[in-house]
């Protein structure tokens, strides 16, 4: 039986009321994506925060009510609760109760597929609750039947104590450490092979994957609803006159994203990092462009890829108003339909300049004994021209800062 939710809006006076009914339109869309349906909306405006329930007395009554008259089971809180908040507010509602983090979680633990997705979700839910647990979650209504919040391997961790679970944190962490090192050294032969890469980033729904499968002929899993990607893919992509780069598609991004999850799913973001050049989606049809441009942002500074150059598309463009197009000012930028293949091409172009805006052209020496190596540097690079000379050959080529350093024992001096 699916949850049937109260979603609750909570502010101070001081913050902006827009964002807070924003963030709730996007808290009732993150209970649909866990599966269940919302009965039920309140809102409440503070001068300052209740130690006990964060809400206030009244609100907290009033919900108790209309939980009883939409029989929902199941309450979540559109900010983060201690754990003696969500314990009193169970207490007193009769119903149970999740904040925005423990909602997001597990929507994650529902989607997980791979062995190192599954780890990092585990991490994160743990990661969460280490400061819940106050002693005071024992017969918290959490532990009892199934529906959002209780699934996942995290329910488990209801059950142990502080020191297993901090036993249990260490393990996976442990675990996850091997699953990197084995990335990584699939990440090294890639870059002997110093294929230039491209890393899709941008808030979740705005139509990474199904880029990604008009980019490259795939069949990535594409579906209207937030988080439909968990797990880091990366395709091959051809571009006019780049030969071939690499492209990855990874999880997307929210707001006020549960700090713990970033954590966990570092490995994950890492990969990402990895990239020469990100290609920042947006869903141009949102109301909320910006705001969503703002929490990219964001999160680019904290993971600190702000070296990197970046390429803006402007997706969904099929259902966007020329007043929006016309606010779209990011560049470069390009506007696409992936659904109509609209602007693909374009974008493809695009892709391949930013390539080549990396690259500079520079003259390496190959002697004779080395000229059998030509045929690589062709391979992975344009060779402009090249020149005979008294001991060897000479060429002239395009080369990205990665690429220059594994040529550098060629280079000549410039
Ligand atoms: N109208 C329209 N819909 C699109 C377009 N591109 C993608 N969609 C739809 O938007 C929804 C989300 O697309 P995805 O490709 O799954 O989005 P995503 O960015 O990968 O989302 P997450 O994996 O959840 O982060 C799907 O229903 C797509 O069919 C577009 O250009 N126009
Ligand atoms: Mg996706």
């Amino acid at each position: 039986m699916a949850d049937k939710a109260i979603v609750v809006g909570v502010g101070l006076k001081t913050d902006s009321f827009v964002d807070l009914k924003e963030s709730l339109a996007e808290l009732e869309d993150l209970v649909y994506a866990a599966g269940g349906g919302v009965v039920g909306t309140a809102v409440q405006v503070l001068e300052k925060f209740n130690p006990a329930t964060l809400i206030g007395k009244g609100k907290t009554l009033e919900l108790k009510e209309l939980a009883e008259q939409t029989e929902a089971n199941l309450i979540v809180i559109d900010h983060h609760l201690s754990g003696i908040q969500s314990r009193n507010l169970e207490q007193e509602t009769g119903v149970r109760i999740l904040d925005r983090n423990q909602l997001i979680l597990d929507i994650f633990a529902q989607r997980a597929q791979t062995y190192e997705g599954k780890l990092q979700v585990e991490l994160a839910q743990m990661l969460d609750q280490l400061p819940r647990m106050v002693g005071a979650w024992q017969g918290s209504l959490s532990r009892l039947g199934g529906g959002i919040g209780t699934r996942g391997p995290g329910e488990t961790a209801l059950e142990m104590d502080r020191r297993r679970i901090h036993n249990r944190v260490k393990q996976i962490r442990k675990k996850l450490e091997s699953v990197k090192k084995n990335r990584e050294q699939h990440r090294q032969q890639r870059q002997r092979n110093e294929i230039p890469q491209f890393a899709l980033i941008g808030y979740t729904n705005s139509g990474k994957s199904t880029l990604l499968n008009r980019l490259t002929q795939s069949d990535v899993y594409v579906k209207d609803q937030v988080f439909a990607t968990l797990d880091p893919t990366t395709r091959k992509i051809f571009l006019p006159d780049v030969d071939t780069a690499l492209i990855t598609d990874t999880v997307g991004f929210i707001r006020n994203l549960p700090p713990q999850l970033i954590e966990a799913f570092k490995a994950t973001l890492e990969e990402s990092g990895q990239a020469d050049i990100l290609v920042v989606v947006v869903d141009i049809s949102s109301d909320q462009v910006n705001k969503h441009l703002e929490v990219i942002d964001h999160l680019i500074n904290e993971f600190k890829w702000n070296d990197k150059p970046v390429v803006y598309v402007y997706n969904k463009v099929d259902l966007a108003s020329i007043e929006k197009q016309v606010r779209a000012d990011r560049k470069p930028r390009v506007f696409t339909s992936a659904i109509k293949n609209e602007g693909i091409e374009r974008l493809r172009r695009m892709l391949a300049e930013s390539i080549k805006n990396l690259q500079k052209e520079v003259e390496l020496f190959f002697p004779k004994q080395d000229e059998h190596r030509i045929y690589e540097l062709g391979r992975e690079s344009q060779i402009k021209r090249t020149e005979a000379a008294s001991h060897g050959t000479i060429c002239y080529v395009n080369l990205t800062p990665a690429q220059m350093s594994k040529w550098s024992a060629f280079l000549t001096k410039d």
